[in-house]
């Protein structure tokens, strides 16, 4: 008789062809999913990242069985429900008796650490096997990192790009004649720019169910249920990802850095929570899109940017956070120990730029890479944010949000708590960038021309007083000494305006 397989899906599992299933014997094997407290709690993730998770997780376990495969779902209101995986797991064993239990490795430390010991929670052998859904493998990554004094992401990204043959030449060179059209992502939006309507699924009748149940067991969780728009079926996001492909991607490259009044999405494809929970596959991804550029029907700046984030920052962070796991997640290079303002919970501020990127996110659980690096990084880094607190707030407020990518850019590149891993200069930035990249200092109380005085825009004074606070771990930064040259211009008076200015704003926070 053929020996039984448990075989586990994580809830950020939920693909096909997830390494875990490959050999799935479909008349033998019980696939185990499991709604549990523990990964729902862990953070109090925000409502609409556990509605949208649940409800995929419930209809990829229709689909799974669907394809013939037993699956044994336990459901968060499961009156038996153990509350974590690890207790899920030994109820499973029991109830099946497998010869072994198969799982991907955990795409967070976390639960990495966990795994570790469900052997002998479980009583049965136990196979960890590698995330196959990413470019770039554990091995790969540690090798082209070794030796290397800072990781840069353009070096990597280049050999992603060799490696895998996506935007090159027959003859190794890259599509366009260049590696990177970074410079050509960063237009402004001008009023006359027509913004494309988002992509909304309506919930089925599954959707709803679990809405009413997030409402019911999640009640002080952070965030708006509804409306509800996300897709939870791998047909549902491939059908978003085709949408975003039609009617944003030939401007994707041209606004990538634009914010604007009330438009959270713009021409970002808002694919992340997919991708992150195996609805979409990174491959099939870029392979569209280099598609797209090759037939003519988006130019080069689109499919190299969006191909540059999946292809490359995606699959650096995740090597960076493996690299330095555990640790990482403790750096505080800035020494920086203030807690995070009440109003990111709120958005009730008079600062407009903050207001709209929290009022959106509190709603969509979604904000774009600028609005995050930019506007609430920003001002994280600006104010001194303890890297601990604001880490936290972004792993519970994005429905995309998962450690491994959480982390590297908090960390890292918000808030440079880790000194410089991979980020030449922290991200840090007065009200000027957000005045040039967005509409909001348009629609503000404050102005963002002004550096000190009671209506100047807090981004500025604080900005400077940043740096002067920081000068010894920063000024020897030669990206930062022309910076440090025309501050050091200022006079005294100057500097004591904004020295106070800044302590009063940051004495005035919570
Ligand atoms: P698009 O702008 O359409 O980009 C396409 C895809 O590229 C994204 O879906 C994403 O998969 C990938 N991508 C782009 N930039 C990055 C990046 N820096 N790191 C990793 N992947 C990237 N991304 C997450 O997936 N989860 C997070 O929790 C998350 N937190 C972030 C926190 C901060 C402070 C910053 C600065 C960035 C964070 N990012 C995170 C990266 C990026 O902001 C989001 O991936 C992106 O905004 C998701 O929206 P989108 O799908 O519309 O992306
Ligand atoms: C994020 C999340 C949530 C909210 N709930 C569950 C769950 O109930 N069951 C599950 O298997 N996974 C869940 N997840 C995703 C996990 O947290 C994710 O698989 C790990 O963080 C990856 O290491
Ligand atoms: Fe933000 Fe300052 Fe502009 Fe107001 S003026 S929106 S606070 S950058």
């Amino acid at each position: 008789m053929t020996e039984r397989s448990l075989r586990l899906i994580l809830g950020d599992q939920l693909s096909l062809g997830i390494s875990s299933l490959v050999d799935a014997d479909v008349a033998a094997d019980v696939v185990l999913m499991a709604e549990v407290m523990q990964e729902a709690t862990y953070v109090r993730h925000h409502r609409k990242k556990i509605a949208f998770l649940f409800s995929a997780m419930r209809h990829f376990a229709a689909e799974l069985g669907g394809a013939g495969l037993k699956v044994d779902y336990v459901a968060i209101d499961h009156p038996d429900n153990a509350g974590s995986l690890r207790a899920e797991l030994v109820r499973a064993v029991h109830r099946h008796r497998p010869a072994r239990l198969v799982v991907t490795e955990a795409g967070e430390h976390r639960l990495a650490r966990d795994m570790a010991q469900w052997r002998a929670a479980c009583g049965v052998p136990v196979e960890i096997r590698e995330d196959t859904r990413f470019f770039c493998s554990h091995a790969i990554f540690d090798q082209w990192a070794k030796g290397r004094r800072q990781l840069r992401l353009e070096h990597f990204y280049r050999a992603q790009r060799v490696a895998t043959g996506l935007l090159m030449t027959a003859d190794g060179r890259p599509a366009g004649g260049r590696w990177n059209y970074d410079s050509e992502n960063r237009r402004g939006l001008g009023r006359d720019v027509a913004v494309p309507p988002p992509f909304l699924v309506e919930p089925d009748a599954l959707t709803h169910a679990v809405i009413a149940l997030v409402d019911r067991r999640f009640p002080d969780h952070f965030g708006d249920l509804l409306p509800f728009g996300l897709a939870v079926t791998r047909m549902q996001a491939e059908a978003a990802f085709a949408h975003f492909r039609r009617v944003a991607l030939p401007c994707f490259g041209d606004y990538q850095d634009a914010m604007k009044q009330d438009e959270p999405v713009l021409f970002h494809s808002l694919i992340a929570p997919y991708l992150n929970c195996g609805l979409l596959d990174p491959r099939a991804v870029c392979l569209m899109v280099e598609a797209d550029y090759r037939a003519g029907r988006v130019p080069i700046n689109a499919a190299e940017g969006f191909i540059r984030q999946i292809l490359g920052w995606r699959e650096f962070v995740r090597g960076v956070y493996w690299l330095h796991m555990p640790r990482y997640g403790e750096r505080n290079h800035l020494d920086a120990y203030a807690p995070l303002p009440q109003f990111y919970w709120t958005g009730d501020t008079p600062m407009n730029c903050l207001k709209q990127c929290i009022v959106q996110t509190r709603r969509h659980a979604y904000a774009h890479h600028i609005q995050r690096l930019m506007v609430t990084g920003n001002f994280a880094l600006l104010c001194g944010v303890a890297p601990r607190e604001i880490n936290e707030w972004y792993l519970i407020v994005y429905a995309d949000a998962y450690d491994w990518v959480v982390s590297p850019n908090v960390l890292g590149m918000a808030v440079f708590a880790d000194g410089g891993l991979f980020a030449s200069k922290p991200y840090a930035a007065g009200g000027k960038y957000i005045k040039r990249m967005s509409d909001y200092c348009r629609h503000c109380q404050f102005d963002v021309d002004s550096t000190v005085g009671e209506d100047a825009c807090p981004f500025n004074y604080l900005y400077w007083h940043f740096l002067m606070r920081n000068r010894d771990r920063l000024a020897g930064n030669a990206r930062l000494k022309l910076i440090y040259s025309a501050l050091d211009r200022f006079g005294p008076d100057r500097r004591e305006a904004i020295r106070g200015q800044s302590e009063r704003f940051l004495n005035s926070l919570n």
